[in-house]
């Protein structure tokens, strides 16, 4: 459904290189047909193998080859095709004219990603989720490559390395993966206190979302955007999911890591072939540049965010991701995203984080892909020709037929030739910058706790106690006692309340209150405060043989509502109900895990096994205890009963009015008196 009727400039331009093996005849890479595909080439039956065997030489060494290094971060992601359509002109802003033309649509590319794990790892990682989208303007590639988290764990790129080493497996026995649980993780955050602010938001339950689809973007670093009178400003990027901000609990991320360790890909994959579009507002927040030092932060500090009730986040436009890709290697895997890749009217700030990434990003990709001819990549080339004097290098693709290539030059006339900022050529913007040359950090950088109360200040009580269960856990998960002290004795700065009660959890010594009177709070932030829609919620429906006639008309309203039921059944293939009509059951027991859904219908009682009997209310309780919507059909709400739970928070008998809105609401953290 996602794949053809998607088309945009990028996609008929990646169409020149899609390539259709079904149905032609096997060929040796140099286009030679063979005869024979399965046995290599021999003298005698049973003899050695020859040497002159090209065919199986050839194939072997290609598939030898296969591999190429993994992203030394955000290693594990995935991608979709999609457009972005611009609300209104940005044109006092930036200059830049993807954001100022409104009847234009610009294709994207999106790459989510988890940050600490190897390319196989599992999903539900506790982590930070990468968020990196590539605009192909008329104007070349403009790159935003975001996370799902606002601010960073370090101020100065020079220690991303410590950074990353500290959370990547630890080195002697690569244990564990895909975690920060652990020694090496923690004593780099207790003895690297920037990190206090990023902690915060990275034991919430931003780092454990329910979908890629419901998470926000964030550009992190402050850029700059320039008009065309030359006026510049300092700007941060966000991306707003028009689902809301969700995310799983702890317990349901560790149980689908065992069941679905592709939970968010799939995920993603089956609602762009659903037609079920994922929808991302840009927003933007813009300070001028007189207003610089009028925060009580650093504005160039990425440990800060800008609190959205002091600068408003404008919404300035949508994308939707509507096609998936065609071939993961060839687009995801190959994708090269860099934070330096802009277009006229965005430029850079002072951010020091910025600045050492700006360096990092094509460095990468020359390990990575292998050379500096990685723009050449159907993937990466921007939709705009580009035409320069760099020639050569591993797997050259384009065939530069001219003799000159250097400038300046009379043969060919000077060119290529630089084109004046007037005519849309690039031109830095002409900061003024004025000091010593010094290896230091600002004093305006020195406040790490102040933004980190601010967080905890805003968290609902549900929220601030998964943020302690989080940092319990996974200081419990430390083996050196003196780590989870330094990591209290830190936090003790933020909230006295939360290192008391993680204190408790771990059975040590609750450190002095050292938090500074800092009341301020951002609802913006809380995660309770976000838009709430059943849209695109898949409802497991437990249902038998002879389950009741209504519940076809469940189905059909579940849909209406744009919710995903599937059916869980005794066995797979047809189920019939009590009137003859028939229902496909998309799983059984054996196939489905309870915390793979949004929500549970329990339509039948008992099936034809006792398998049923036991499942079926299994499945309930357990999405119970996750504090997710639970419906009943007719003889369903026994099932109930038998549980013990009729009549709490967000159960709900026949129905399906009041079901579709528990499902929009999602959780439900009242049960049971709490
Ligand atoms: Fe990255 N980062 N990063 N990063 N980053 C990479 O580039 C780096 C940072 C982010 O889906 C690498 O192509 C440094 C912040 C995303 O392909 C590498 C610093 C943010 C992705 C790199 C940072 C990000 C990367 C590895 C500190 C949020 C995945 C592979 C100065 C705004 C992009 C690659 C994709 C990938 C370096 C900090 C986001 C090594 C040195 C802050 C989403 O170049």
């Amino acid at each position: 459904m996602s794949k053809k009727e998607n088309q945009n400039k990028k996609n008929e331009q990646l169409d020149q290189f899609r390539v259709q093996d079904e149905g032609k005849a096997l060929t040796t890479n140099q286009g030679l047909k063979m005869a024979e595909d399965e046995f290599s080439l021999k003298a005698d039956e049973r003899g050695p193998t020859l040497l002159e065997d090209f065919h199986m030489r050839e194939k072997i060494t290609h598939f030898d080859h296969e591999r190429i290094p993994e992203r030394v971060v955000h290693a594990r992601g995935f991608a979709a095709h999609g457009d972005f359509e611009l609300y209104e002109s940005l044109a006092p802003y930036t200059k830049a004219k993807f954001l100022n033309d409104t009847s234009k649509k610009t294709p994207v590319f999106v790459r989510f990603s988890t940050v600490a794990g190897s390319r196989g790892s599992m999903e539900l990682a506790r982590d930070v989720r990468g968020f990196a989208t590539k605009f192909y303007t008329e104007e070349g590639n403009y790159d935003l490559v975001g996370n799902n988290i606002p601010v960073f764990f370090i101020q100065d790129g020079i220690k991303f390395p410590d950074l990353i080493h500290a959370v990547k497996p630890e080195p002697h026995n690569e244990i564990p993966q895909a975690q920060s649980a652990h020694d090496t993780f923690w004593d780099f955050v207790a003895n690297n206190q920037e990190t206090a602010h990023m902690i915060m938001w990275h034991m919430s339950d931003r780092a454990i979302p329910r979908s890629f689809r419901m998470m926000e973007g964030f550009g992190v670093n402050t850029f700059r955007f320039v008009n065309d009178k030359g006026e510049a400003f300092f700007v941060k990027f966000h991306w707003k999911p028009v689902l809301g901000v969700h995310s799983t609990i702890w317990d349901e991320a560790v149980k689908i890591n065992g069941a679905d360790p592709d939970f968010h890909r799939r995920d993603l994959y089956e609602a762009i072939e659903n037609g079920q579009y994922p929808e991302f507002e840009l927003g933007l927040q813009i300070i001028k540049e007189e207003d610089e030092f009028n925060f009580d932060f650093d504005i160039l500090d990425a440990t800060k965010i800008w609190p959205e009730e002091d600068v408003p986040v404008k919404i300035v436009g949508k994308m939707t991701l509507n096609r998936n890709v065609d071939n993961y290697f060839a687009e995801t895997e190959q994708v090269a995203f860099h934070p330096g890749h802009v277009v006229p009217g965005i430029d850079f700030t002072n951010d020091p984080l910025l600045q050492g990434r700006l360096f990092s990003y094509t460095d990468t990709q020359l390990i990575r892909l292998g050379g500096p001819n990685f723009h050449e990549l159907p993937i990466n080339r921007p939709l705009c020709p580009f035409h320069n004097n760099q020639r050569d290098g591993y797997g050259r693709q384009t065939i530069n037929s001219s003799k000159v290539a250097y400038h300046k030059n009379s043969l060919a006339k000077n060119t290529p030739e630089p084109v004046s900022e007037a005519e849309g050529g690039y031109s830095h913007y002409q900061e003024k910058v004025e000091g010593r040359k010094v290896r230091a950090r600002s004093e305006s950088f020195k406040d790490h706790f102040s933004q980190a109360i601010l967080f905890w200040n805003s968290m609902s009580e549900v929220e601030k106690e998964h943020i302690i269960n989080a940092f319990s856990f996974e200081l419990g998960k430390c083996k050196e006692v003196s780590v989870r002290e330094q990591v209290l004795e830190m936090f003790s700065n933020v909230s006295h309340d939360l290192v008391s009660a993680i204190a408790g959890n771990l059975g040590l010594p609750v450190p002095d209150k050292k938090e500074i009177n800092y009341t301020k709070s951002s609802p913006a932030v809380s995660q309770a405060n976000t838009v709430k829609r059943p849209a695109t919620r898949k409802v497991g429906i437990i249902a038998a043989d002879g389950f009741p006639a209504e519940l076809n008309n469940v189905i059909a309203e579940l849909k209406g509502a744009n919710i995903v039921p599937e059916v869980i059944s005794d066995h797979q293939g047809m189920v019939k109900g009590v009137d003859g009509t028939e229902i496909t059951a998309d799983h059984t027991f054996m196939t489905a895990e309870s915390v793979l859904f949004d929500a549970i219908l329990i339509v039948s009682q008992e099936g034809n096994t006792s398998l049923f009997s036991k499942e079926a209310p299994e499945f309930v309780k357990e999405a119970y205890t996750h504090y997710k919507p639970i419906g009943a059909l007719k003889e369903g709400a026994s099932v109930l009963k038998d549980l013990d739970i009729s009549g709490q928070d967000g159960v709900v008998v026949d129905n399906s009015e009041k079901f579709i809105e528990a499902v929009a609401e999602a959780r439900f953290w009242n049960r049971d008196g709490k």
